[in-house]
């Protein structure tokens, strides 16, 4: 039997290339009204035990990205979005936005077509496309810095790029690297370490924004596709998918470099075996808007109780 004053928030949970969104449809925090990043800040400061709740265990698990739907502040956009995951929130996310519109597909709220979303970053445009693929028009993406080097633990020099793509990576080519699912942890490790690095040394991404995903990439054993990858994430987990904002990054850097044009595809290969296909839109300033196209599946429609009387009503925390 529910306690009287239990509180129920419906879920629908999705995975894209094996990474996990879980979308809030009910039951969350009021966050007012205004610009979705001034209620990202009021959802950090005052609901944040709703956001460990959501995602944290014993309901979640540290993989789980979340998503709050809020009404949008730009009139165009059919709905705002606030990611969110095991330790805080996050800009954009790319394999959310793909769960959220197959999320929403699964509802009956949207058919196939373009959706404009608003994040706390800035518009994005999702296509749901016949075929039942979405493909994600990101915000304008970026190299901030190149050949950044830095030194770890161990002594090694590390170098690689600092770039935005909805969030902040550090980007490392590692051919030679293993980077395989039996290697997670070593890699993880890596991900730790090099994080650290750019923290001892001051290395952030644009006005001081911390780096808080890390990305490593290697070659692909398979013939149709370009690279793979490994992301840490701020939580400590690694994305399962390609990660949307991560390739978005990637894809900048590799036009910065004459290395992708405008519309040639990339095909990125994340660390279980899922793919990502990318392209870029150049910009007049030297950016780039990232395409990017995968799919994704509905897992689960669920109702969380949180129950005040629950020692954990508030998630698992460290
Ligand atoms: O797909 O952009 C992404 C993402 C970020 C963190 C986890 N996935």
């Amino acid at each position: 039997m529910v306690a009287i004053d239990t509180r129920i928030v419906e879920v629908i949970d999705s995975h894209t290339g094996g990474e996990p969104t879980r979308v809030v449809v009910s039951g969350g925090p009021d966050l007012g009204s205004g610009p979705i990043f001034e209620r990202r800040e009021r959802f950090r400061a005052e609901h944040d035990n709703f956001r460990s709740a959501v995602v944290n265990e014993p309901r979640g698990s540290d993989v789980i990205v979340g998503a709050l739907l809020c009404e949008p502040f730009d009139k165009a956009s059919m709905t705002g979005v606030i990611f969110f995951n095991n330790v805080g929130y996050i800009g954009m996310c790319g394999h959310g936005t793909i769960g959220l519109v197959v999320t929403l597909a699964h509802l009956g709220r949207i058919g196939t077509g373009t959706h404009r979303i608003e994040t706390p970053v800035g518009i994005v445009e999702a296509a749901l496309l016949d075929s039942g693929k979405v493909r994600l028009a990101n915000v304008p993406s970026f190299r901030h810095e190149k050949d950044v080097h830095v030194r770890l633990e161990s002594g090694q020099l590390v170098t690689g790029d600092v770039a935005w793509g909805g969030n902040w990576f550090f980007l490392v080519d590692d051919p030679d690297a293993d980077l395989s699912l039996a290697n997670v942890e070593q890699l993880s490790d890596r991900g730790w370490q090099i994080r650290r690095a750019l923290a001892r040394a001051g290395v952030t991404g644009a006005d001081g924004a911390e780096i808080d995903h890390v990305e490593l990439f290697g070659r692909s054993q398979r013939s149709d596709c370009d690279s793979r990858n490994f992301v840490l994430c701020p939580g400590g987990q690694y994305d399962r998918s390609p990660c949307g904002t991560g390739t978005s990054a990637k894809v900048a850097c590799l036009y910065e470099d004459g290395k992708l044009v405008p519309g040639q595809v990339w095909r990125q290969e994340g660390i279980v075996g899922t793919v990502f296909e990318a392209t870029v839109k150049a910009l007049d300033d030297g950016k780039v808007i990232p395409t990017i196209q995968g799919s994704a599946y509905v897992t689960a429609e669920s109702r969380l109780l949180l129950d005040p009387r629950d020692p954990f009503v508030g998630g698992l925390t460290s």
